[in-house]
């Protein structure tokens, strides 16, 4: 198996949507154009796209179904939000990975993964993660900052998410505070945020975000087929994920930057518009308390302020809410 494939992926991914030549790749990578050929042959057996033309070089088509180092190489090579990032065919759930990852590295990346096979949602709940569908990762994070600061980042996670999949779907994306993502009324997207810490302060943050995006109805199984939807569904055609998470990329970028240096106070009537909680009966769930009661605002840290039947206020910083 040749060991420039990740290489020449990512030079085709750069050149696209023009040819580049076996010579410029020769050159670039100082190899034969014989070992850039047998690695052309390996990629088109593998199943890549990819167009060959006699002097002309060669052209990836179209980007393929799976997630490949080479081809992110070349997306990510103008960010700054992840310094590293690592993609798996299956792995059990990217947010274990990614606490792995960070026992012996320090910088900021990116788990990506085509299936998991034990995908968690909060609370240890399950989280359907099938093979190809979604977006399935974890954003390793290292901010400086106080605790303190933590309660409002899914606020903010939130609206760059609900952004991303706004730029496909032809409905509303909605945000269900704290950390969901809907669309008519159904979920598309779940993401949770764990911190490490050390005596010194926040070592990182780990957000896990699922995000359905090539689901047809049938894919999700009879428990969810009521409650999930996909991108795909509101979009109407297949969704390209690598153009797909290129774009979630730099939404989370600029909402993460607003984050370290702005309070809520600044995005919150953009949440409040998004929010899909207003003026109806809902059942909270925190703890092991549950009450059914109706949103008044969110405060301008970030915290949830319900009153329930009996007329008692709470202030919530994290709850399940059901419709
Ligand atoms: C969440 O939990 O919504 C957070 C989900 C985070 C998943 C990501 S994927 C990458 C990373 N690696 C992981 O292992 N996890 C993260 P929660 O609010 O607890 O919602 C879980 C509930 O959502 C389940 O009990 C189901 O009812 C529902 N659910 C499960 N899979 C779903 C799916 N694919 N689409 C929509 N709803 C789903």
């Amino acid at each position: 198996m040749s060991k420039y494939l990740d290489q020449i992926l990512e030079l085709l991914t750069d050149a696209r949507p023009d040819y580049i030549s076996g010579q410029t790749i020769a050159e670039q990578l100082n190899i034969s154009r014989m070992t850039v050929k047998k690695a052309m042959d390996q990629l088109k057996a593998e199943g890549f796209s990819i167009d060959s033309i006699h002097n002309k070089g060669h052209q990836l088509k179209t980007l393929p179904p799976t997630w490949h180092n080479g081809i992110l190489a070349s997306i990510f090579k103008h960010q700054s939000l992840i310094e590293h990032f690592q993609t798996y065919p299956s792995v059990d759930s990217t947010q274990q990975v990614a606490k792995k990852a960070i026992l012996n590295d320090d910088r900021t990346m990116l788990i990506l993964s085509d299936e998991q096979t034990a995908g968690k949602g909060r609370f240890k709940r399950v989280w359907q993660s099938s093979k190809g569908k979604g977006l399935w990762m974890s954003l390793v994070l290292r901010p400086n900052i106080p605790f303190s600061m933590l309660t409002t980042f899914n606020l903010f996670m939130s609206l760059a998410i609900s952004e991303a999949i706004q730029s496909l779907s032809t409905s509303k994306v909605e945000i269900k505070w704290p950390n969901d993502i809907y669309i008519d009324g159904q979920k598309v997207c779940g993401f949770l945020t764990e911190m490490v810490a050390n005596a010194d302060g926040i070592e990182a943050v780990i957000c896990g975000i699922g995000i359905n995006l090539n689901h047809d109805v049938e894919d999700f199984d009879d428990t969810l087929r009521q409650t999930a939807t996909s991108v795909k569904l509101h979009y109407g055609q297949n969704v390209n994920r690598y153009d797909f998470l290129e774009h979630l990329m730099q939404c989370i970028d600029v909402r993460y930057q607003q984050f370290l240096t702005e309070p809520f106070t600044t995005i919150k009537d953009e949440y409040i518009q998004r929010s899909n909680i207003w003026n109806k009966p809902l059942r909270f769930t925190e703890g092991k308390q549950q009450f059914y009661g109706k949103v008044i605002e969110i405060d301008d840290q970030g915290f949830l302020l319900v009153v329930d039947g009996n007329g008692d206020f709470h202030r919530l910083m994290s709850a399940d809410i059901d419709f």
